[in-house]
């Protein structure tokens, strides 16, 4: 008895540890065919976990989401189903862009205004001598009022001109766009657009409008808008929009700057104003929306992350009037945000997203650009973006659309800089 026992427990362990070992050879062999299927980006699971901890009013899980279907972009009001470019250039583009314009956005008014541009400095040996630096007054005028929006640039001196450009909204401190490069942040990093041959500009969000309620009194509102605010008046961030066709209006009067080369870029905030510019105005080439999220790239219908409810609770003046009756009922918008990229079609679109960044919902920023295909292949037939999400840190491009999650939290790095510079060198030059 005693020797059966010591002979048979070693002989059993082995076969025990045998088994183990061929477990675990399967179970790596599967998990490794498993995360070949399953690259793509998902949420961090103890970022969700942190997240709803802190908001618990608010949905970060996936299997949350609710069952909803996005407005067919490519069937017009009467039901006829776009065909051709022209069709949608003609007939469904102004459909849609009529409704953002009622229901998101708001109109711009067509109160007439006088401009002028002032070159109030202009330094040939900026950077060391590799670029211009001229500091622009735009002057706007109307009713006995003025509003002057203040635009830097930077030039590269040895690219051959006129170079493409890149304007910046910026919603953040001016500190982030020094002029005088003392201090120099990556959110818009000159020295490096510059040596790879564009020029680089920027205008501060609230020199258009302050980024504040006041029943639109202040800023540009206080000089165009008359008579009553109607329901689909403009909000602020159509002001800013605004302000970037300005600033655009300026490039055309510089032979320094390509005006068909020019992209408009925006970060959270001022990615969604990007967005709107890029489609109100057809004279930019390409937008970039970075980290835009609710009111920009991101699906409404997902209500993941920041919602039209909270939104419009949170900026109260950043819409129009109208934006509000889609708060806790966006089944019911008549547009949702993948038909906002698709305004910018045939122009080159680049979304961003960062892996931390769930209150702008990622995985509806990459759908929305998805979803926005279908008319961009009325114009370049081959075009496609994979179903499945790009892996974190990893663009992925479609033509003249482009994508990527960046790791790390909110913010405009370097980083996502050089992505847009490597898709606009494709797109652009
Ligand atoms: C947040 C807002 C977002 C985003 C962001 C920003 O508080 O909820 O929609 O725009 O501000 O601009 O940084």
């Amino acid at each position: 008895m005693i020797d059966m026992i010591t002979i048979n427990i070693p002989c059993m362990k082995r076969i025990l540890l045998l088994n183990v070992y061929c477990t675990l050879i399967l179970l790596s062999q599967s998990f490794v065919l498993f995360s070949q299927q399953d690259q793509g980006w998902k949420a961090d699971p103890a970022t969700v976990e942190k997240l709803s901890k802190s908001q618990p009013d608010i949905n970060y899980f996936e299997e949350r989401v609710p069952q909803y279907k996005l407005p067919e972009i490519l069937i017009n009001s009467k039901g006829s189903k776009i065909q051709s470019s022209g069709e949608w250039e003609q007939n469904r583009r102004q459909e849609i862009l009529q409704l953002f314009r009622e229901n998101v956005y708001g109109r711009t008014p067509s109160t007439p205004y006088t401009k002028s541009y002032r070159v109030v400095n202009e330094d040939k040996s900026a950077i060391g001598g590799a670029a211009t630096l001229k500091q622009v007054e735009i002057l706007i005028s109307s009713g006995g009022k003025e509003l002057t929006i203040h635009l830097t640039l930077f030039v590269p001196n040895n690219a051959p001109h006129p170079v493409p450009a890149f304007l910046l909204i910026n919603n953040r401190d001016p500190k982030n766009t020094d002029p005088t490069r003392q201090v120099r942040s990556e959110f818009w990093p000159v020295e490096e657009v510059i040596a790879r041959g564009y020029a680089i500009s920027v205008f501060y969000n609230d020199d258009v409008d302050p980024d504040n309620f006041d029943d639109f009194r202040n800023g540009i509102h206080g000089i165009l808008d008359r008579g009553e605010r109607k329901d689909d008046s403009w909000g602020t961030l159509a002001a800013w929009a605004w302000g970037a066709s300005r600033c655009m209006d300026y490039f055309e009067t510089d032979s320094d700057i390509d005006c068909r080369k020019v992209a408009v870029v925006g970060h959270s905030r001022g990615g969604k104003t990007a967005l709107w510019a890029a489609a109100e105005d057809s004279r930019f080439a390409m937008a970039v929306g970075n980290e835009s999220g609710c009111g920009g790239a991101a699906l409404a219908r997902r209500r993941y992350g920041e919602t039209v409810a909270r939104i419009n609770k949170g900026f109260p003046h950043w819409f129009c009037t109208n934006y509000r009756k889609w708060n806790n009922n966006e089944d019911a918008m008549p547009v949702d945000m993948h038909m906002l990229i698709s305004l910018i079609a045939p122009r080159a679109v680049y979304i961003t997203s960062a892996d931390q960044d769930l209150w702008a919902d990622p995985k509806g920023s990459y759908l929305s650009l998805f979803n926005s295909t279908p008319v961009y292949r009325l114009y370049y037939p081959g075009m496609s973006l994979p179903v499945q999400m790009p892996p974190m840190n990893t663009p992925v491009v479609g033509g003249k659309t482009a994508y990527h999650v960046r790791d790390g939290v909110h913010n405009l790095l370097l980083k996502d800089w050089n992505w847009f510079m490597d898709f606009s060198d494709k797109v652009l030059k």
